[in-house]
């Protein structure tokens, strides 16, 4: 890189070091070997030593987010402001203290404070810095220019606790593996609804059906529920009443990227299916880092994902409005640049101190997973600054997107989702759509055919959770369905639909073997232990119905996924927490009617849901409901318990619903009147 070489001739720097003798200790370690070709660099050459301070509040974040989030906490409800968040996980000035000391009792007076209050900096000569660190730095030739770093470096021992990392230093871990790009992905991810087929051939998928007996009874709108889901049997389902509200602070976020809506097929929806919503409603568009919205019907952009999530949010909340967070740029740039990560661009837009936050050894935008801006590489491309803090949060966002958890590095994950606990910790509700394939991820994920793991002496059998489902701070919602003689006065089961055999009797769309195991998305995280709200929830499901199959423990470093012929982690955050209706949506995409399927539905429907109590909070003079898993989890009475269903995959049986919460369908469906009562009882 250019500035070593011209630094390194830069003698001005005189060598200062008077080393305090204390107790060293290794503080990071390259677990596999360099194999660029490297010489050790010059010892003249001054080096720019930057110390990432611990954000030594991480680890209470989780207890500072159930003081406001936990129903028997005093402080239920009282959500910090943005900059109370931000001052609460900087570090310590015992922290800064003690690593200035050290800087300073080793002769380097020159420190400067970097970029924010989570870093020290010193410039100074190769030779001290290694001296400092205990370490020998060389200079790599890589594909992507030169690159300092060093195989392991020291601390004193003392200070081990206060620094998260030091660069240069030993190269951030790679993805453990490159996804398979496929067009349609990561685009309309973790829930992407199954696919109607082409248009204007839609047949009727149930020649054979007749109305259930206990159907006749009811009023029209509600007689065939069991095979077209429409938003008022989504109503009767759960209780939802006509909503009474339309207030500024409580409109309803939905986070969608590449996939955008068209206004000719939310009209048709509206007109067929929500005559209470009027023509021509449409979103407020929140374009992030170039993202567009709305797109022409025949937009090959327009995949349904941002038609089904917009018609759901306003046949539930209308008159309350929508915003949707339309992110990245065109055209489909990730997936020119092949890359895996897609809630980065979201989360700086939203909040500018996490450009450059640094948490878990990484700062900012991570090379080779985060879309970077400006993107002039790419036609078309977003050539603005990156948006950083630019726009608001919606009190409550629904994303229908996720991929598999391994493919993206566990810093990195755990770094997202501790953005996502102070979001919570703000008073916002992050709902997520849990997948579609089981216990496996996207058909074509980590490389296997139906989207399963392999690995410790196995092949394609190991279970692959979804991420961010993972994520304790989220809520993941899975997905629930009615069979055909049911009504919407009988229990749901869970969603399970074998998608080849509803296409070959529709004649419209794509078979495939993997298409058999369309399922609610549910497991257990590699990456994250159960949280406390969890944990007896996790527990009394493994204890009282054991999966029929082996299972591990993961290790810290997520490396024995698999061993011992485990298929999942007993030791996991287990997901998905609640559930809600995902099967026969009817709706127009590409002006074309065809029947969907998927999570992709049931978090918009939850979402819509936490808004209307949010609204009624509001005129009862309180706040949001904010991260509602604590209460839920305290108080599952509130939800309608599915009993019926699994979601196999992967060449086993996947999990089984049970009575309580279980890793399937979560806690259950809304009971609306319930769930209001409860929200309104509260602080
Ligand atoms: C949308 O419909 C038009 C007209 O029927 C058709 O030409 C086009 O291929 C369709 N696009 C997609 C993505 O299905
Ligand atoms: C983040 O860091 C970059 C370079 O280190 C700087 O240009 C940018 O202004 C910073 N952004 C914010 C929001 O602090
Ligand atoms: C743009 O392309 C150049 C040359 O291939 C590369 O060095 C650079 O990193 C790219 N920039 C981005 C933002 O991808
Ligand atoms: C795993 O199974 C697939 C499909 O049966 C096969 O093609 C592949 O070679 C197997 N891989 C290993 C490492 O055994
Ligand atoms: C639904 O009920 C009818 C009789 O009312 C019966 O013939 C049919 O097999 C049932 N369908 C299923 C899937 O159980
Ligand atoms: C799904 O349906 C197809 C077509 O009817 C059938 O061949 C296949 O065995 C079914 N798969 C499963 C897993 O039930
Ligand atoms: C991962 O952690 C285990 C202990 O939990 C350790 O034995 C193993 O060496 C570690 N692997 C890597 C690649 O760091
Ligand atoms: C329970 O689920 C099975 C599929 O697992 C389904 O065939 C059956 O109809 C469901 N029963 C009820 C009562 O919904
Ligand atoms: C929607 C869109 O713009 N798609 C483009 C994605 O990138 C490929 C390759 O550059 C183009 O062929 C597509 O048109």
């Amino acid at each position: 890189m250019q500035w070593l070489h011209l630094l390194a001739g830069n003698l001005a720097f005189a060598s200062a070091l008077a080393l305090p003798s204390t107790h060293h200790v290794v503080h990071e370690k390259r677990r596999t070997p360099v194999l660029h070709p490297r010489v050790r660099l010059d010892p003249n050459a001054v080096i720019p030593i930057r110390i990432a301070l611990k954000q030594s509040n991480l680890e209470t974040g989780y207890d500072r987010l159930m003081e406001v989030s936990h129903p028997s906490s005093p402080s239920y409800g009282q959500h910090l402001a943005a900059e109370e968040v931000h001052a609460a996980f900087a570090p310590a000035d015992d922290t800064v203290a003690a690593v200035k000391k050290w800087l300073l009792q080793s002769g380097f007076s020159d420190i400067l404070p970097y970029e924010n209050k989570g870093w020290l900096g010193v410039d100074m000569p190769a030779k001290d810095a290694e001296r400092l660190l205990r370490t020998e730095y060389y200079e790599h030739e890589t594909p992507n220019g030169n690159k300092i770093g060093c195989d392991e470096y020291h601390l004193p021992s003392h200070l081990s606790k206060h620094i998260d990392f030091v660069k240069p230093g030993v190269k951030l871990s790679a993805p453990m593996k490159k996804r398979v790009v496929k067009r349609e992905w990561p685009h309309g991810g973790g829930g992407r609804p199954g696919r109607p087929g082409p248009p204007g051939t839609h047949s009727n998928p149930f020649p054979h059906w007749h109305m259930p007996p206990a159907a006749h009874g009811l009023p029209p709108a509600l007689q065939n529920c069991g095979v077209n889901i429409t938003p008022s049997c989504i109503k009767a389902l759960y209780d939802i009443p006509s909503p009474r509200f339309s207030d500024a602070v409580d409109r309803m976020g939905l986070f969608e990227t590449y996939d955008a809506f068209s206004q000719g097929d939310i009209d048709l929806f509206f007109q067929h299916y929500a005559p209470w919503v009027p023509q021509s409603t449409s979103p407020e568009v929140i374009s992030v880092d170039g993202g567009t919205a709305p797109v022409a019907p025949s937009s090959v952009r327009n995949g349904g994902e941002s038609d089904i999530d917009i018609e759901l949010a306003y046949s539930l909340i209308y008159p309350q409005q929508v915003t949707v967070y339309e992110v990245d740029d065109l055209p489909n740039s990730s997936e020119e640049t092949g890359i895996t990560g897609f809630l980065n661009t979201f989360l700086d837009s939203i909040d500018g101190s996490y450009c450059n936050y640094t948490a878990y050894g990484i700062t900012g935008d991570s090379p080779g997973i985060d879309a970077t801006y400006p993107d002039t590489n790419n036609t078309g491309g977003y050539q603005g600054q990156l948006q950083c803090g630019t726009y608001e949060l919606t009190r409550v966002i629904s994303i229908s997107y996720g991929e598999s958890e391994t493919e993206l590095p566990k810093a990195y994950v755990e770094r997202q989702c501790n953005e996502i606990m102070k979001l919570g910790l703000q008073g916002h509700s992050v709902f997520v759509a849990s997948g579609d394939y089981g216990v496996a991820s996207f058909p074509g994920s980590n490389g296997d055919e139906f989207g399963c793991l392999s690995g410790n002496g196995q092949n394609g059998t190991v279970y692959n959770p979804d991420y961010p489902s993972g994520c304790p701070y989220i809520t993941a919602v899975g997905a629930t369905r009615l069979y055909e003689n049911d009504t919407v006065n009988d229990p749901e089961s869970a969603m399970q639909v074998n998608l080849t055999a509803f296409n070959l009797a529709t004649g419209v769309a794509g078979t495939s073997v993997p298409l058999e195991f369309f399922a609610t998305g549910g497991g257990f995280s590699n990456y994250f232990t159960p949280p406390a709200y969890q944990a007896a929830a996790v527990s009394g499901f493994l204890s009282k119905y054991p999966p029929g199959v082996p299972s591990y423990a993961v290790n810290a470093n997520s490396t024995n996924i698999g061993a011992n012929g485990g298929v999942y982690n007993r030791a996991g955050r287990g997901y998905p927490d609640v559930s809600a209706n995902g099967a026969f949506l009817l709706t127009y995409v590409n002006s074309t009617q065809g029947t969907f399927f998927g999570t992709s539905l049931a978090s918009p429907i939850f979402g819509s849901v936490i808004t209307l109590i949010n609204e009624e909070r509001t005129a009862a003079g309180k706040g949001p409901v904010g991260f509602v898993n604590p209460v839920l989890y305290a108080h599952p009475e509130v939800l309608n318990d599915i009993t019926n269903g699994s979601n196999p995959n992967c060449g086993s049986e996947g999990f089984k619903t049970e009575v309580g919460w279980d890793p399937v369908t979560g806690l259950g469906t809304p009971n609306y009147p319930k769930m209001l009562e409860l929200w309104l009882s509260l602080k």
